[in-house]
């Protein structure tokens, strides 16, 4: 009989699926333990990998008159960056530049594009007080491509894995990568964040990272993009140290300030 023998077969199916996806998601933890720990051989931003620019088209960096990049940015529109308020600030101090299309430091790839415009949130004050965003408008067209902006807040259900780039420190006081790195890390709950961070803010913030640690956004990655398949959901904003267990990365809280890049990136 068909009908039975087909029902007796769906259970027998669904445990070795279920078998199968045990020994997957085993071999899966066990994969995520040995990469995120401290000790792992391979750093990145902070135990990551390199990447391509061609996969990361909207990640920028900024360059000081020294020629030395002190963050990361995001293309927003044809001739605007999406930053961290606290990598903008330096724009009065420091005569600052965006460099597109430049995936390793040490090549003069991509374009050089100086700063005319620098529109900071005017609520910000420091990167643990919140609104740590700053869009800023270039001279010229960027090269590459503008990323999306998220403004479905779904993007942080807590466990949503996201990919952070940089061209930052590879370790905890270490040294700053010389090309694009990448990494990936989990959405990290408000509670936890909270937990983790007395200053959280839940509307301007949210925190992405292992509950061991390892993998992370470090100094030099400020400013940078927190991505879910291309659309920004997180800028590197600031956290304790780097890759410490129970210290997640904080980003800005993208979805919030929307309706403000928008604003900014049309206005020229
Ligand atoms: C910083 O100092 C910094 N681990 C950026 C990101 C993180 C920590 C510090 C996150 O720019």
């Amino acid at each position: 009989m068909p009908g039975p023998r087909n029902h007796g077969n769906r259970p027998r199916t669904a445990s070795a699926a279920l078998i199968l996806g045990a020994a997957l998601l085993l071999t899966a933890g066990l994969t995520t333990v040995v990469t995120g720990s401290p000790a792992a051989a391979t750093p990145a931003i902070v135990g990551g990998e390199r990447a391509s620019l061609a996969d990361y088209p909207y990640a920028v960096y900024l360059e000081d008159s020294a020629g030395t990049q002190f963050c990361g940015g995001v293309i927003v529109g044809t001739s605007t960056v999406a930053t961290a308020a606290h990598c903008a600030e330096a724009v009065s101090t420091k005569d600052i530049r965006v460099i597109a299309g430049r995936e390793d430091k040490r090549t003069d790839d991509g374009t050089t594009l100086a700063v005319t415009k620098a529109w900071v949130h005017p609520d910000y004050e420091k990167a643990e007080q919140g609104d740590d965003i700053a869009v800023l408008t270039v001279r010229g067209r960027l090269p590459g491509r503008a990323a999306s902006v998220a403004r479905d807040t779904g993007v942080y259900a807590a466990g949503t894995k996201a990919t952070v780039v940089g061209w930052g420190r590879v370790a905890d006081g270490g040294d700053r990568s010389d090309y694009l790195r990448a990494a990936v890390v989990p959405m990290v709950s408000d509670a936890t964040c909270r937990a983790a961070y007395e200053s959280y803010d839940p509307a301007s913030m949210v925190c992405a990272g292992y509950r061991e640690g390892g993998i992370d956004a470090c100094k030099g990655d400020s400013g940078g993009p927190l991505v879910i398949g291309g659309t920004l959901v997180g800028i590197v904003s600031f956290g304790d140290g780097c890759g410490k267990p129970g210290k997640p990365g904080v980003y800005t809280r993208v979805t919030t300030f929307a309706g403000t890049i928008a604003q900014q990136t049309r206005r020229p």
